[in-house]
């Protein structure tokens, strides 16, 4: 604990004597999220994140999340310094939609609008005509399906079926997937709910389809916070990353949270449901990359300036 508090307030002098500011994502330690929030950064979604390293006049930012994170920070500020904790924190979803692959896939698809979710590589947002994170993605494709578009979607292809059925949007599926979310199961979940009446069901919709089913909520993590705050219940089961809880707990101090099951049991599981990425950030590799300045984020500039387009409609769309 005393090693904790020690390293916390070095990169606390650090961030304020660097004129850096800590963005942080939901699902990172609890102990960066109370950081991000102490020195006057953010905690948030990938949507938030985005707009708010872009809106600040610090010149560095410290992105604690993921590769594609930092990437869109650099991409809607190319003139700051942008650093990550370990740079080989990525998604599975990144991984999973190869650049030259997809471009291909759209190739054979012309005629349809390319719509990809923010969790992809520079590369990837360079060749669509919209990137959209999970808070906006429905509402967006609801609107190009009003004007008669077909979509190409990529990669997840929970989140776009989910979007699909709610939508009725005509969308070609990329197959990819999360790992964490991927690994919800409906059956546990029915289970437990069985044990937990009075509980509420929050989901994210990058779950399977048989999770979602079961939802009382289906959304981004924001929406899903603010469905932990405001709706009347005593026990809430969530499907999605395990790190969120700090935030339900804090923001809704007398309610009981409890993580979706996983793997075939219907347990729930603390320790299940954290992505191994989001999970290589820590203080210690923060306040390496702040005394050594190294582990910054680059991105071609014609890729990134390709890549912006798509970004700044969807930030447009949900200004
Ligand atoms: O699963 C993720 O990585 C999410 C939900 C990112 C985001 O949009 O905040
Ligand atoms: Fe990617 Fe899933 Fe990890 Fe989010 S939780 S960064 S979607 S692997």
């Amino acid at each position: 604990l005393a090693e904790k508090v020690g390293l916390k307030e070095k990169i606390k002098a650090l961030l304020k004597q660097k004129n850096a500011v800590l963005v942080a994502h939901y699902y990172v330690d609890s102990d960066l999220q109370d950081l991000a929030e102490e020195t006057g950064g953010c905690v948030s979604d990938s949507l938030e994140m985005a707009r708010f390293g872009r809106d600040h006049a610090a010149k560095t930012l410290v992105v604690a999340g993921v590769k594609f994170m930092g990437e869109t920070a650099k991409i809607l500020s190319p003139e700051k310094t942008i650093l990550m904790p370990d740079l080989d924190a990525t998604c599975s979803l990144d991984l999973g939609c190869d650049p030259v692959e997809f471009s291909a896939f759209c190739d054979a698809h012309p005629d349809r609008t390319v719509v990809v979710y923010a969790n992809t590589s520079a590369a990837v947002k360079a060749r669509a005509d919209w990137m959209v994170t999970s808070s906006v993605g429905l509402d967006i494709v609801a609107e190009l399906h009003a004007q008669g578009k077909k979509i190409l979607w990529a990669p997840d292809k929970h989140l776009g079926s989910y979007i699909q059925k709610q939508t009725g949007a005509d969308m070609l599926l990329w197959q990819g997937s999360c790992l964490v979310h991927d690994e919800f199961k409906g059956v546990e979940l029915e289970i437990l709910k069985e044990q937990y009446p009075d509980a509420k069901v929050l989901v994210h919709p990058e779950s399977p389809a048989a999770v979602v089913a079961l939802a009382d909520v289906v959304g981004s993590t924001s929406q899903l916070i603010n469905a932990a705050i405001n709706l009347e219940a005593p026990q809430f089961i969530v499907a999605t990353d395990n790190g969120i809880l700090h935030k339900m707990q804090m923001a809704a101090p007398g309610k009981t949270f409890i993580v979706a099951p996983t793997a075939g049991n219907s347990a729930s599981c603390k320790s299940c449901a954290h992505c191994p990425w989001m999970a290589m950030n820590g203080l210690r590799n923060l306040l390496s990359v702040l005394e050594t300045e190294s582990n910054q984020i680059q991105v071609d500039p014609k890729v990134g300036s390709e890549a912006k387009i798509a970004i700044d409609r969807m930030l447009d769309f949900a200004a």
